[in-house]
């Protein structure tokens, strides 16, 4: 209904290597956007807050382990778990910005393996963002930053495999912003980009599903 449409926020998700600066961009697009009176919220994925959070969060810390299609179905489950809340958020107008979404989830999986199109399979239905930003760093500077920590996949030989598979999903759509810039400039771009897309959302845009 083009009432509510009129009024709805837009989806916008942050990709990209560990230590790209997601998290430090979200949080900075954050209060850019409230500083403009909109309403808006940070989410990030894993949510390590559910039951499904707290088995995904186990297996990052290696103190569970799990089959690697286990693994990914639980992290596309964390995912639909927090679908119907998004939508709903979205639809009353408030803006998301996600910090990794179903991206992370076909690129880390497929990265040990897995057939790419079984791991898009689970994530079909979930609701496609409106903007997608790619933090673009090469492992090895990524990895020049504070080093990495201990959790599973914070290595460098697994994070270039990562990085090509990354690769392979972009789509003409994704704005790929060059991470290795100092972060102000990398703000810099990424606000004129969640601008253009909240105001495309709130004269009507409409939302669409993933992968279809
Ligand atoms: N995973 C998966 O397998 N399947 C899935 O479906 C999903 C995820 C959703 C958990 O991620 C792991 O789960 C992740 C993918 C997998 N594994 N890996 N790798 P997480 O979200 O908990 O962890 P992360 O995304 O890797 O977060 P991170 O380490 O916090 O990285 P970040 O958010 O991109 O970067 P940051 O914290 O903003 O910045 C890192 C450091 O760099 C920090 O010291 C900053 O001050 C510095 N920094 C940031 N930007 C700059 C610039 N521009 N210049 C210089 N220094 C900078």
């Amino acid at each position: 209904n083009r009432q509510s449409n009129e009024s709805r926020g837009a989806l916008i998700v942050l990709e990209g290597l560990d230590r790209s600066g997601k998290t430090s961009q979200s949080n900075r697009l954050l209060s850019f956007l409230e500083g403009l009176g909109f309403s808006v919220e940070a989410w990030r994925f894993p949510d390590r807050n559910t039951c499904v959070g707290g088995m995904i969060s186990s297996y990052l810390a290696n103190k569970s382990e799990l089959d690697d299609h286990t693994i990914h179905l639980l992290f596309s489950a964390n995912r639909w778990e927090k679908r119907s809340l998004m939508e709903s958020k979205l639809k009353s107008g408030t803006t998301l910005i996600v910090d990794r979404y179903s991206y992370s989830g076909v690129a880390f999986s497929s990265a040990k393996g897995l057939d790419i199109e079984w791991c898009k399979a689970p994530e079909i239905g979930l609701l496609a963002p409106d903007l997608v930003l790619y933090l673009d760093i090469p492992p090895e500077k990524a990895a020049e930053r504070g080093g990495y920590g201990s959790e599973r996949y914070e290595q460098l030989e697994f994070q270039q495999k990562v990085s090509q598979q990354y690769h392979i999903l972009r789509d003409p759509t994704w704005q790929i912003v060059d991470a290795r810039l100092p972060m102000e400039d990398v703000e810099k771009q990424l606000k004129e980009l969640v601008l253009d897309s909240v105001t495309a959302c709130r004269k009507g845009k409409s939302l669409s599903q993933l992968w279809l």
